[in-house]
């Protein structure tokens, strides 16, 4: 049985979209749902149908580049990415910058093809390329007093028109706790249908949660702290009665102003019907036991 999860890439590989789209013909029919490597968590027999290419990298959330949908694949074409450090610090062994050739060199690149959920209720498949958050941690060796991971985006003012606008508190910031960080469904995706990511999805790499509402998976990230006390995050900040520290995907609990009930899938077509949202994106039996005795009404 073909487990797609298991696909590794090597940093230098390089698929074309028809050659993915090909191969993927090649193993239909055969289990393409998500299985947990070593963690003897089984594959689910659930084939997922990634959305395009375009789909994927013209409708976009990247405030810092506009709020309009098409906004970030016009404009952050004039970001730079090249050189690229990740400042990793805090409760670390070897804190420090980390060179993004000095990390990619290091880690294990596979293909994970995961939904992804904006808490604007619309959502999308995704083959992204990338590596799992807890190898790039262990690289810095994470303090048995860490608890909590704070995430920050680059902030480049001059590169990213949007930030001329008090929106949100640039730099955007995010965090997770350590045990949501180390989870094998976490990743930093390099990369989207074996392409190096495009900048307007956030590169050079981007968190990607899967079980999260997409603010979560916060973009281009210069800093990663590791701290003993929850981090203050962007949108919880701009708006703590609509955006809590947590955000799992939750059918149950609305956001105060629309129905998380159901979700619209992006490329379905005009009058393609909603779908009903899944308890955690669908990833439930991999991370409920993360949130048990947790009201998750409370920690929204
Ligand atoms: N730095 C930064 N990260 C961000 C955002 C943003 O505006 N700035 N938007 C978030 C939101 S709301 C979503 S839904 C996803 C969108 O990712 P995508 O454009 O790759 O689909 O990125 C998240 N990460
Ligand atoms: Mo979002």
């Amino acid at each position: 049985m073909a487990y797609r999860w298991t696909n590794t890439l090597s940093a230098q590989d390089v698929t074309p979209e028809a050659v993915f789209l090909n191969r993927r013909q090649l193993i239909a029919g055969a289990v393409a749902g998500l299985g947990l490597a070593g963690t003897g968590m089984p594959a689910r027999a659930e084939t997922l149908e990634p959305n395009s290419w375009e789909d994927i990298t013209t409708y976009n959330n990247y405030y810092e580049f506009g709020t309009d949908k098409g906004d970030p694949a016009r404009n952050a074409r004039m970001l730079t990415t090249k050189p690229w450090n990740v400042t990793i610090d805090g409760l670390v062994d070897r804190p420090g910058d980390y060179g993004f050739d000095e990390i990619m060199a290091q880690m294990t690149v596979e293909e994970r093809i995961y939904r992804f959920r904006c808490v604007e209720a619309w959502s999308m498949v995704v083959p992204w390329n990338g590596f799992e958050l807890a190898d790039l941690l262990a690289l810095a060796g994470v303090q048995s007093g860490a608890r909590y991971v704070a995430f920050e985006t680059v902030l480049r003012r001059e590169e990213m028109p949007g930030t001329r606008y008090p929106v949100l508190d640039w730099p955007y910031v995010e965090g997770l706790r350590l045990d949501e960080a180390l989870h094998p469904l976490t990743i930093m995706a390099t990369g989207i249908y074996g392409r190096d990511i495009p900048n307007q999805n956030g590169a050079p790499l981007r968190l990607v949660v899967p079980w999260k509402y997409g603010f979560k998976s916060i973009k281009s990230v210069v800093r990663i702290t590791l701290t003993d006390t929850e981090p203050p995050t962007s949108w919880n900040r701009a708006n703590p009665r609509e955006y809590g520290f947590y955000s799992n995907v939750n059918p149950e609990v609305d956001h105060p102003r629309w129905s998380q009930a159901t979700e619209r899938v992006i490329g379905g077509g005009l009058f393609s019907p909603r779908r009903p949202t899944l308890m955690f994106n669908g990833y439930g039996d991999e991370v409920a036991g993360l949130y048990q005795g947790m009201d998750l009404a409370k920690n929204f």
